[in-house]
């Protein structure tokens, strides 16, 4: 932690909410660079993820976290709930994100969770698709009378002007004190976690919603080599799990289609993202029942 220095501000912001109404894709809006990887499916975010941003005299460290899973009771599933349970313990603000206009029970179930004493926002999202504003004043006085909410934020993480004002409004809520990470950090995952990842990003958005979510994707190798034109050269094998031979087919696809626009999708994004030439290898793996097995899941990386 860097020494305190007169006027610096700095504090733990978490976004929490139900899978699917926009956390990660508000954390990236909020950091400036894609940090968390989205789609349309639950369980794209299976890990508590910090993105820093750094604005004059105030750091804001925020915490996406997995969406809170109510369905079904697996290893997996007890494991992500775990990661949420733990952002939301230590922060000083919570972003508890709805899509607006809309509150069901898996919100509900969310919203028990929190602890009195910390100021919680009520984050409104994806108002784009509200079409008549009116509609929304009579549901906003519904969820005042159902939770001490801080303040209400109607807005939408794909809106810059919502974004440059929601970092106003987070920022009375962080004390005084020094950094926690140098100006320049965006996140405190590393390069190896950012490739996992994205080769995840890529198989839950090709795939249809045949594929269930329990499939992963593992780290084999990662390394560096030095190139002539000074540029980095990474030379990077993963495996994507999956449970059954059927779902190892569907990943695959006709005439291996599939996996291939999953690997040159993710290289080209990681060649971005690393500012390197990328030579990616995809692997396909079954290991039925991981989803539900603790030392598996544990294996995989959840925590
Ligand atoms: P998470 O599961 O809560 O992290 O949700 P994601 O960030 O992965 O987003 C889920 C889906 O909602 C994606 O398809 C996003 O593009 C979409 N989404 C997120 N924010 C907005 C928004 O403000 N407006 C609209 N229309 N879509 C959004
Ligand atoms: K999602
Ligand atoms: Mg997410």
């Amino acid at each position: 932690v860097p020494a305190y220095e007169q006027g610096q501000r700095c504090g733990l912001i978490a976004i929490v909410g139900k899978p699917n109404v926009g956390k990660s894709t508000l954390m990236n809006a909020l950091v400036g660079q894609k940090i968390s990887i989205t789609s349309r499916k639950a369980q794209t975010t299976r890990h508590r993820i910090t993105g820093i941003a750094t604005r004059e005299a105030t750091q804001f460290v925020f915490v996406d976290t997995p969406g809170f899973q109510t369905q079904h009771s697996t290893a997996l599933n007890k494991s992500l709930n775990k990661t949420v349970m733990g952002a939301i313990s230590d922060v000083d603000l919570i972003l508890f994100v709805v899509e607006a206009g809309n509150f069901t029970l898996a919100d509900a179930k969310v919203l028990s969770l929190f602890k009195p004493g910390i100021p919680t926002l009520l984050l409104a999202n994806k108002l784009d698709q509200i079409h008549r504003r009116a509609d929304l004043a009579p549901w906003l006085k519904s969820m005042q009378e159902r939770h001490p909410f801080t303040e209400f934020v109607p807005m939408s993480a794909k809106k810059r002007d919502d974004i440059q004002r929601l970092f106003g409004i987070c920022e009375k809520y962080l004390p005084e004190q020094g950094w926690f990470y140098g100006p320049d950090e965006l996140t405190d995952r590393s390069e190896k976690f950012l490739v996992t990842e994205t080769v995840r990003e890529k198989l839950f958005r090709f795939t249809g919603d045949e594929l269930p979510y329990t499939s992963t994707v593992v780290l084999d190798k990662f390394s560096e080599e030095k190139s002539k034109e000074h540029k980095r050269f990474m030379r990077i094998a993963v495996t994507i799990v999956v449970e059954r031979d059927g779902h190892k087919a569907m990943v695959i696809g006709d005439k291996g289609e599939r996996l291939k626009r999953i690997s040159t999708e993710a290289r080209q994004e990681l060649e971005r993202l690393m500012d390197a030439k990328v030579f990616l290898e995809v692997w396909v793996k079954v290991r039925s029942g991981w989803a539900d097995d603790e030392a598996r899941v544990r294996s995989f990386g959840y925590e």
